[in-house]
């Protein structure tokens, strides 16, 4: 767990596999949170990059993401700044089929 200039407490990037999806992604979460670690292995099954900043015991993190969230629970999830919602919303937007639309659109 790193310490950031930022003062963010941990941001992962996780690897890009698929080419394809070039889009922004962006996961506020905790390490426990079962919608959290289903919203990111979605996106992992698609071979999408996304950045994961863990709020974990960081108030700060925290309140940045109700800020631009306007929302308390993780995950809060944007993609190319376009904020999604959470888990559920993830999903649905899945279900649809326009996931894969959002996520083929570059930052
Ligand atoms: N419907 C939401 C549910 C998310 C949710 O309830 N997350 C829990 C953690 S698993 C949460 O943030 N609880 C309030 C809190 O931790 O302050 C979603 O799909 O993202």
């Amino acid at each position: 767990m790193a310490a950031l200039p930022s003062g963010r407490l941990r941001i992962c990037r996780w690897p890009k596999s698929n080419g394809d999806l070039l889009a922004q992604v962006v996961l506020y979460t905790t390490r426990f949170c079962p919608f959290c670690i289903r919203a990111k292995a979605l996106l992992q099954s698609k071979g999408v990059a996304f950045d994961e900043i863990a709020v974990d015991g960081n108030p700060a993190l925290r309140q940045e993401m109700m800020e631009k969230s306007g929302r308390h629970t993780v995950p809060q999830i944007w993609i190319n700044g376009r904020h999604v919602g959470g888990c559920d919303e993830l999903m649905a937007l899945e279900r649809s089929g326009q996931l894969d639309d959002w996520l083929a659109e570059t930052a």
